[in-house]
């Protein structure tokens, strides 16, 4: 795989978010097995995505006691789509022993909570670790605009938790919990609302999410550990 070392022009961008670009991923292949590392910034460049790199991820979706869905409008700071709307939390788990660790997917779990409490304020008891329910993993790619875009391997995790939110404006623009009427509206209507979502989330909502939150209160046929779906 061509691995580039480009120079990128951050003028322009959040100082923060440039920042966390030097992150270091965890590159994979495209059964998962992990086989390496790369800087954040390295990952999202569409022109290493065009030659095949990937790298492993997290989509978190938070339910309150009355099953209603979490969702957040990304920061104008983000660098890859800004005030998009989608699910709960999003990243990356990080090429750290603690993160790399596969049993149980716990690295990846570990990566979720430590999000939760980056960009929204969740403190980590109110989402321990052994409340995330891993579902499934979902292979996909998405430019965000010319340069940036996205080429992962999704872990889908679902947790019901009622938590106290402390936003991180940097990260997060505005969050609101939604019914499954409200968030069919939401995107029956994105259009004509010119909301913007996220393309991962429009891809699980199209194939997956709403079988999945019917079944909320009792996931295990929805846990499908060994696929991998090419969407
Ligand atoms: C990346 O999310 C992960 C997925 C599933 C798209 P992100 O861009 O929100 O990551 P981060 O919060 O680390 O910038
Ligand atoms: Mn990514």
């Amino acid at each position: 795989m061509q691995q580039q070392d480009t120079a990128v022009d951050f003028s322009g961008y959040d100082e923060e978010q440039v920042r966390l670009m030097g992150e270091m991923c965890i590159l994979v292949d495209e059964d998962d097995h992990a086989i390496g590392e790369a800087d954040k910034k390295t990952c999202h460049l569409m022109e290493n995505i065009s030659s095949g790199m990937l790298h492993r991820a997290f989509s978190v979706f938070l339910f309150n006691s009355r099953n209603e869905l979490l969702l957040q409008q990304r920061a104008s700071e983000k660098i890859t789509f800004p005030d998009c709307y989608t699910n709960t939390c999003c990243s990356h788990p990080l090429a750290t022993p603690s993160e790399l660790d596969e049993a149980e997917q716990i690295g990846v779990k570990r990566a979720a909570q430590r999000k939760l409490e980056h960009e929204l304020g969740i403190r980590p008891e109110q989402v321990p670790l052994g409340k995330f329910r891993f579902l499934t993993r979902i292979h996909y790619v998405s430019p965000s605009d010319g340069q940036w875009g996205e080429h992962e391997i999704d872990y889908i995790l679902f947790i019901k938790a009622e938590v106290d939110l402390d936003i991180n404006p940097n990260e997060v623009r505005s969050v609101k919990y939604v019914s499954q009427d409200e968030m069919r509206q939401i995107i029956a209507t994105a259009d004509e609302t010119g909301t913007k979502l996220t393309p991962w989330f429009k891809l699980i909502d199209t194939n997956f999410l709403y079988k999945w939150w019917d079944q909320l209160d009792d996931l295990s046929a929805c846990v499908d550990p060994d696929t991998i779906h090419r969407l």
